[in-house]
């Protein structure tokens, strides 16, 4: 066996292309489940709006026996400062609905969706995720198929005033 010279090992460069390789690592992870998503059977599905202001994603991953892990997360583009008002006025600054979608309009609503995490950074603004598992029932908004949307509300809690509403894109099951 060769013997090693601890004193000979860089580890620096070692160091920044093992962090590299685990960028690299999970930027191909995030591509494959994107993939892997689109896919998939309708029991897994993702979708995010990509707007100018905002950024607002609702996935629905079923689980099985009956039952679905809805996420919601959202990023509302806006200064750190204004993120971090929102977030130290009292209450909370999102309030989130699942709600079927008829024809392309919002229609009836289905349940709210518990907040999971809140913050706010220079780079996406005021961000909320947002989770809670149901049953398929409650993704049944329709005979035959469903189709669902998140809503979400930016409320100023100081004034109860809603500064903004929020509408994901649709995800198409057949819950029952
Ligand atoms: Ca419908
Ligand atoms: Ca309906
Ligand atoms: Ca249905």
């Amino acid at each position: 066996m060769a013997k090693i010279d601890p004193s000979a090992v860089d580890v620096r460069p070692r160091g920044r292309s093992r962090r590299r390789l685990l960028q690299l690592l999970i930027a191909a992870t995030a591509v494959v489940g994107a993939v892997g998503l689109m896919a998939g059977p309708a029991s897994a599905a993702q979708t995010c709006t990509g707007a100018a202001d905002s950024n607002l994603c609702l996935a629905i991953n079923g689980l099985g026996g009956n039952t679905f892990a809805v996420h919601v997360g959202i990023d509302v583009h806006m200064s750190l400062e204004k993120a971090q008002e929102y977030i130290d006025d009292p209450g909370d600054p999102f309030i989130v609905w699942i709600r079927g979608d008829d024809s392309g309009s919002l229609a009836e609503f289905l349940f709210t969706v518990p907040r999971t995490a809140l913050g706010a950074s220079a780079e996406s603004g005021l961000s909320g995720d947002f989770d809670i598992t149901v049953p398929g029932s409650l993704l049944n908004e329709d005979t035959g198929q469903d189709e669902i949307r998140a809503q979400v509300f930016l409320i100023d809690t100081d004034t109860t005033h809603t500064d903004a509403t929020f509408v994901s894109n649709r995800i198409v099951g057949n819950w029952s």
